[in-house]
């Protein structure tokens, strides 16, 4: 049983003054639904599709009815407080009752994005020793049931929509209603996903009480009431519209998500002007995408407020044209789902708003810029970020080989990337010194990719860089040495795919060298690899 890492993390000083300063209280996700239920029984809590393509919107009492059915019915199947249940759901209304539903049952879901395949699931599964795989049937045009026949053997199956050998959601067994088991605050709520540098993604261990928290004061700094009406537009897996401030931060203020089906503009907007939606949150490619639509839309998007972008870096020139043309308030998100998030505030002067990633949630956020000798730049200077506080995990699931290069010995996480801090304290992100790909907000490790690649038959070595890209920032290139005859392109991507990993992760564009070049005297360090290669990319195609 993979117990380490479920239970509180975080040193006993810390967490007492965090506790004092009213940041952690006793508040859980077990009883958050219950309470909102109580507080606004009759409001509309989301509006979506379900499995089956059919429209649905529940109000506080009837989500919360559907939480108590499903985690009754979940422990029929035998799955108990404490067990971790990988929910693999795209944005339906059946999403927000399993969420809710294994929060009451006290067990923790496990985040995974709907563009996982098989090997990530596989990953997630067996390395959380997982008792459950919920899904949704199929959706754009994919079946999540192959999944749960090739990987989720040891765990049982939960189906939203046509189940066929699997556990029906709507037939789970009916149970009395039960108390359940109280779960401690201080302990592990659920496993977020990080994006990651190694060859496997690390698991982010969340507290029921660092995780509210940051929910609560980022639907303070975002203005969340129950006015609100926040459309959902990324997957609502991710830890940015998870809870920056996200279905959490509006669900706490009883306010209403809708979710939307697909991310395309016109989905969008014409459920913008339906629902008259307040707020949304996007990565920049998206952002650019609903710039471009707005030109030409008939839809009215007068009742949007606020427009958030986080994920990857937002240009400025992109940033300054989000008020005049979509007529609302940007606001610049920088978060990690290892904790941390930096918004720009509502009221902040336009060019902060515009030129900046915004300032840390928390006064209690420690912030630290420094040189590759871990000494700290003089202030507005250039460094690695490395932070701590009362909502940034002390370190990764069952990885401690890994936790004890990414933390400091002090505590503090190394986000790996590069920053500056304003006079006013504002951070503005200017770089990465971590191996990752940030393709548009979606993050990819290269060494996953790599390891898969090198599993060609005719593939000697593989190393995936960056290569600059207009619409998505970064596009990720593939440079590959054959071993004897160079693989077609396509069948290399569609091998990586039977292998199961994400379509994000598979590298837009692959190029064959005869030989790596050599990167420095002595071992060569893949991450130089990496540099020499992608500088190669752009020298190439600058001329
Ligand atoms: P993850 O740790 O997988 O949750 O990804 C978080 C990372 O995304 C951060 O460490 C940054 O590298 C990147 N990121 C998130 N938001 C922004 C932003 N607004 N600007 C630049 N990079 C961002
Ligand atoms: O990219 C991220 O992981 C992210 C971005 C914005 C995040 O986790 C968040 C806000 O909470």
């Amino acid at each position: 049983m993979p117990d380490i890492g479920l239970h509180t993390q975080y040193p006993d000083e810390f967490a007492a003054r965090y506790r004092a300063a009213g940041y952690w209280t006793d508040e859980t996700f077990q009883q958050f639904l219950p309470h909102r239920a109580e507080q606004f029984p009759d409001n509309i809590a989301v509006i979506g599709h379900d499995a089956t393509g059919a429209k649905r919107s529940l109000t506080y009492t009837e989500l919360s009815a559907s939480a108590e059915r499903i985690a009754g019915g979940f422990t029929q199947l035998g799955i108990r407080h404490g067990d971790r249940v990988v929910l693999h759901m795209p944005n339906i209304i059946e999403y927000t009752e399993v969420l809710f539903g294994l929060f009451r049952l006290g067990a923790l879901p496990v985040f995974a994005l709907p563009a996982h395949r098989s090997s990530d699931i596989a990953h997630f599964i067996n390395c959380t020793d997982a008792a459950a795989y919920v899904i949704a049937d199929s959706h754009s045009g994919f079946d999540y049931r192959d999944i749960a026949r090739t990987v989720a053997a040891r765990s049982v199956t939960v189906v939203a929509g046509d189940a066929e050998e699997f556990v029906a959601l709507t037939d789970l067994p009916a149970a009395a209603p039960q108390t359940p088991t109280p779960v401690d605050p201080s302990h592990v709520a659920f496993l977020q996903l990080s994006g990651g540098t190694t060859g496997t993604p690390k698991l982010i261990p969340r507290t029921h009480a660092d995780y509210l928290y940051s929910v609560r004061e980022s639907a303070s700094i975002c203005g969340v009431t129950a006015d609100t009406r926040m459309l959902v537009v990324l997957p609502v897996s991710h830890n940015f519209p998870m809870s920056s401030p996200g279905i959490l931060g509006v669900l706490h203020a009883g306010g209403t998500v809708v979710l939307a089906p697909d991310p395309s503009p016109a989905t969008a907007f014409s459920l913008i002007e339906q629902h008259r939606i307040t707020t949304s949150a996007l990565v920049p490619p998206l952002a650019l995408a609903w710039l471009s639509a707005a030109k030409n839309t008939t839809c009215d998007l007068t009742s949007l407020e606020i427009l958030q972008v986080g994920g990857a870096k937002f240009t400025e020139e992109a940033a300054r044209r989000i008020g005049p043309e979509l007529g609302c308030t940007l606001q610049q998100v920088f978060g990690m789902a290892e904790g941390l998030v930096n918004y720009t505030r509502l009221d902040d002067p336009y060019d902060i708003i515009v030129t900046t990633q915004g300032r840390p949630i928390s006064p209690a956020d420690e912030i630290r810029v420094v040189d590759d000798n871990d000494h700290e730049v003089p202030h507005g200077e250039k460094g690695h970020l490395l932070t701590r506080g009362p909502y940034t995990i002390r370190g990764y699931f069952n990885a401690a080989a890994h936790n004890a290069t990414a933390f400091t010995h002090d505590g503090f996480y190394r986000t790996g990337d590069v920053v500056r801090v304003t006079p006013d304290g504002y951070i503005v992100v200017e770089g990465r010194s971590k191996d990752q790909i940030n393709r548009g907000g979606e993050k990819i490790a290269p060494e996953e990719v790599e390891n898969h690649l090198i599993a060609h038959p005719n593939v000697l070595d593989a190393a995936v860089v960056s290569v600059p890209d207009t619409y998505l920032g970064e596009r990720t290139c593939a440079f590959i040495v054959a071993d004897g005859i160079p693989p077609n392109p396509l069948v290399l991507k569609s091998f990586l795919r039977s292998r199961g990993i994400a379509g994000f992760k598979v590298p837009d564009l692959i190029h064959f060298l005869p030989e790596f070049p050599a990167t420095g005297v002595g071992k060569t360090s893949r991450s130089e690899l990496r540099r020499a290669l992608a500088s190669t990319w752009e020298k190439a195609t600058s001329r």
